[in-house]
């Protein structure tokens, strides 16, 4: 039986618990929906209460894989927002449950064929214990040098987006509301209108102040995304409430600056949540 209800109808889902912490997950798109820590038993991240689950669309919240491209198809009309393998069912491959921590490694069902003239394995290794750790990693099986780009695109649940700041981002930013152009992070970090930033800093620690801390640590990245979709881009996803932005921020451990990968050779995206 699932502990938390929101989910429990569910297909395709799966919970984890042990001594540290406790985290429910979706086989369709390996996302991660739930993450609550034992020791102060809050939950870290947001799901739309109107998140679509019949496998028809991505689910709204948790953390969306993107791969092998961030936002738009770099091929114009050659595939979804974000890439596709949150499009799809993923396979459980190995589970080792531990008392303070369960190891879980999950593969997508096709993400070899990656439509960008190359191709490329794709691995999601979660670790549940005090904290959620995420780590994607990809694999080049071309004889030719290829890039990605990937984001581990985490919705973090917030009290109020108008209470949160921000500590830990810093340096500029393309700004995604105002033609991609360069502007200055603001040294106090709050949220007064829609924002969704490429912040150019690599492995920043970030802190999310609200009520309670969350802490997101980034390994393997070259930016961070910051996006808060506001009242009128909330209103405009379907699978969003209209205030369903007072609840939720996006801090997202990315690469949207085009990693490249020699043949056989892997590299690993990370994201630590505490
Ligand atoms: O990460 C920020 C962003 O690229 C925004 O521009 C917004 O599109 C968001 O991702 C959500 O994208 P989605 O395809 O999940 O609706």
């Amino acid at each position: 039986m699932h502990n938390d209800n929101r989910f429990i109808s569910l297909p395709h889902l799966m919970e984890v618990e042990n001594s540290q912490g406790r985290a429910v997950i979706s086989l369709f798109g390996a996302q991660v929906l739930s993450f609550v820590p034992k020791h102060d038993a809050r939950e870290r991240l947001w799901v739309s209460p109107t998140a679509v689950f019949d496998g028809q669309i991505p689910i709204r919240g948790g953390i969306p894989i993107c791969w092998p491209w961030f936002g738009k198809a770099p091929i114009e009309e050659k595939g979804p927002n974000h890439g596709y393998v949150r499009n799809q069912l993923w396979t459980l491959k190995h589970c080792d449950y531990h008392e303070d921590n369960t190891q879980l490694i999950f593969e997508p069902a096709n993400a070899s064929d990656t439509q960008l003239g190359y191709k490329a394995n794709l691995q999601l290794i979660i670790n549940i214990g005090r904290a959620l750790n995420i780590e994607l990693t990809t694999t080049n099986l071309s004889d030719t040098t290829c890039t990605y780009n990937a984001a581990l695109h985490s919705y973090f649940n917030v009290s109020n987006i108008e209470n949160v700041q921000l500590e830990g981002v810093v340096g500029e930013y393309f700004d995604q509301l105002d033609n991609h152009c360069v502007k200055t992070t603001p040294l106090i970090y709050r949220f007064t209108q829609e924002v969704d930033r490429i912040h150019l800093c690599p492995e920043q620690p970030i802190v999310i102040n609200d009520e309670f801390v969350t802490r997101v640590k980034s390994i393997g990245n070259d930016s961070i995304v910051i996006w808060n979709p506001w009242i009128t881009k909330s209103k405009q996803l379907k699978d969003m409430p209209d205030n369903g932005y007072k609840h939720m921020v996006c801090v997202e451990t990315s690469i949207t600056q085009g990693l490249q990968l020699a043949p056989e050779q892997s590299h690993k995206l990370v994201q630590v949540i505490e």
